[in-house]
């Protein structure tokens, strides 16, 4: 298997992040954006979108994190990260379709703003706080939900964010944070590769 990344944004963070923390047997590769290699022929055939990351797994080609995510965790049962049952995987979907619908976009309007007004993150945490509440993980256990989420909470912008009203949320971010995956990650993010 091979995955197509860049490694310093989130969504790309989270494939890689869940990879690294079980060793799973995926090849990366960052693409080079300043050599426009996401507009290249050759990467609009597996992502017409022209963006990262991508899968490939034989013959497959699969665009978008969150469907990576599952496929990953589906390919690779042992990581026990996405539930079995129905209602265990539509509660996942649910949290993978949250992070997707309302706080990337959040995250994205926030970045582009000149007068940053947070206060549009504070009915996101506020849900995402009483779901954790006695819970370790967003699912109760380890899933791919966490990587999905702790990643948007990582970005440089979520680090300068106050989470001290939010403390379900402030343990599961430290306890996400220091996730084998993640603390690999970031080591990678400090010494990025010369384009
Ligand atoms: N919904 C997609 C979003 C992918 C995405 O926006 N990728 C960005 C990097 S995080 C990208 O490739 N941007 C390059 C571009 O738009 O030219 C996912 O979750 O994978």
């Amino acid at each position: 298997m091979l995955l197509h990344s860049f490694f310093i944004t989130p969504n790309n963070r989270k494939v890689e992040a869940f990879i690294h923390h079980f060793d799973l047997p995926v090849e990366i590769h960052q693409v080079n954006f300043r050599e426009k290699e996401t507009q290249s022929e050759k990467f609009l055939t597996m992502n017409p979108m022209g963006k990262v990351p991508v899968l490939e797994d034989g013959d497959m080609v699969l665009p978008e994190s969150n469907a990576i995510l599952a496929y990953l965790a589906t390919k690779f049962p042992d990581t026990e990260a996405l539930p079995e049952s129905a209602a265990g995987r539509a509660q996942a979907d649910r949290w993978l379709h949250w992070q997707s619908c309302h706080l990337m976009p959040a995250m994205g309007e926030l970045k582009q703003a000149e007068d940053k007004d947070f206060s549009i993150l504070e009915p996101l945490f506020k849900a995402l706080d009483i779901h954790l509440t006695g819970k370790q993980f967003v699912l109760g256990s380890l899933s791919i939900v966490d990587f999905a989420i702790g990643a948007y909470l990582m970005t440089k912008m979520a680090r300068g964010l106050d989470y001290s009203a939010y403390p379900n949320l402030l343990a599961w971010r430290e306890r996400v944070m220091q996730l084998e995956g993640f603390v690999r990650t970031q080591a990678k993010m400090a010494t990025p590769p010369a384009a």
